[in-house]
């Protein structure tokens, strides 16, 4: 048989080594365990690691999204990079950080989309459920609040499909039920995208500020200053709608709107474009690492609120 590549952070990784790592790291940390979340249209399981240092259900959980669409590869990679971090780093904060949550990382929750767009089509988005002669829905158009109301398409063929129905897509109607299941503990939830190194808040489906947008804001503007500080990489913070214009049907308003959830953000991480999606692997842990800085900085910010 074939000898398998090393996991790391210098490539980007097909599904099969981003689980068999996920694996080997339920098995060699006590504090790591899989979990199967969710299910593909295709059969694939939507695995995620939780992480505690806990004995018990702390009551603070935060659930990190990545690579709901496909071809923006640099979202499997940099939650991989962060569950890493979490584990191993010795800088007192990241450790504070990762022992006052409980952690639910899915780093691809779009497992069909993204093994096509390695397989098939560098520059897919969707699932790859079949509608007619097109394939896919958006997976970040399918949740059922406020759904389909702007920013989705209605055709098939469209990379935007909002589906037929809101949680059409067995990923999106599968792991909504897993994070009904643990609605009650939820404090966080990150998504991460590409490209365009923005910060934003919910939500997508209206242009204005709702809820607890100002400390969204205020944090994420402190979020954004500890990310330059690293490579001068600079990020811009605010809400969906206002930011991108309106999108309805993302999987941010549907926790924030449905649970009230506290700490809610949408990364879109490097770059500005000169790459975009086809980000060069040699970004993975610069990346990652300026990630990360915002990252801790916002559970340490509201750690303390
Ligand atoms: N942009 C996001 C998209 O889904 C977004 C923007 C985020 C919309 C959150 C709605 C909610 O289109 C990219 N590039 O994915
Ligand atoms: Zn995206």
């Amino acid at each position: 048989s074939v000898q398998s590549r090393v996991f790391g952070w210098n490539d980007y990784y097909r599904l099969s080594d981003i689980y068999d790592w996920m694996r080997t790291i339920a098995t060699a940390y006590e504090v790591a365990t899989l979990v199967v979340g969710g299910t593909s249209y295709q059969d694939r399981p939507i695995m995620g690691l939780r992480i505690s240092y806990s004995a018990i259900n702390i009551n603070r959980t935060v659930f990190v999204e990545g690579g709901i669409h496909a071809h923006e590869w640099i979202s499997p990679a940099v939650s991989t990079f962060i569950i890493q971090q979490l584990l191993t780093s010795s800088d007192p904060v990241v450790r504070r950080v990762a022992q006052s949550y409980d952690w639910y990382f899915f780093p691809v929750f779009n497992p069909d989309g993204y093994e096509y767009s390695h397989t098939t089509n560098r520059m897919w988005r969707k699932t790859r459920t079949p509608y007619g002669s097109c394939y896919g829905a958006d997976p970040n158009r399918n949740w059922g609040y406020r759904w389909n109301t702007g920013g989705g398409s209605t055709n098939p063929c469209s990379d935007t499909f909002s589906g037929p129905n809101p949680f059409s897509e067995r990923s999106v109607s599968t792991m909504s039920q897993f994070l009904t299941g643990i609605s009650s503990r939820l404090v966080g939830y990150i998504s991460f995208h590409s490209y365009s190194q923005l910060l934003l808040y919910p939500y997508g489906y209206t242009s204005a500020n709702r809820d607890n947008w100002g400390e969204l804001l205020e944090v994420g503007e402190k979020a954004a200053t500890a990310l330059a500080s690293r490579f001068g990489t600079r990020f811009n913070v605010g809400n969906i709608g206002a930011t991108l214009g309106v999108f309805a049907g993302g999987s941010i308003d549907w926790v924030k709107g449905t649970y009230g959830t506290r700490v809610t953000y949408t990364y879109k991480l490097r770059d500005l474009g000169r790459y975009g999606f086809i980000l060069p692997a040699d970004h993975i842990v610069p990346t990652g690492l300026e990630t990360l800085d915002s990252f801790v900085t916002i559970f340490d910010e509201f750690g303390a609120k």
